[in-house]
């Protein structure tokens, strides 16, 4: 589960979160802050959540993950919004 700063913040909480190498996951986003926001990967996974995640809102992503390495993510709404999936 990741979520926003409560308020206006761009930021996303945690900013790094973890995940086996090779695996199914469901990666859950809320949106708790005053602000639309979205969360999408950069390639090589490459998806995320509907661009427009109005604030109070949520959306799930779906992925494989790849193999083990530092995969970024962030918002496409808000240039340096970024995050962090670390695949062990
Ligand atoms: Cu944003």
């Amino acid at each position: 589960m990741v979520t926003t700063d409560v308020g206006a913040d761009l930021r996303f909480v945690p900013a790094e979160v973890t995940a086996p190498s090779r695996t199914r996951v469901r990666v859950m986003f809320r949106n708790v802050s005053t602000l639309p926001h979205n969360l999408t990967f950069d390639a090589p996974i490459a998806g995320g959540t509907r661009t427009i995640v109005e604030a109070g809102g949520s959306d799930a992503i779906e992925l494989v993950t790849p193999g083990p390495g530092r995969y970024t993510f962030g918002c496409t709404i808000h240039m340096g919004m970024s995050g962090t999936l670390v695949v062990n």
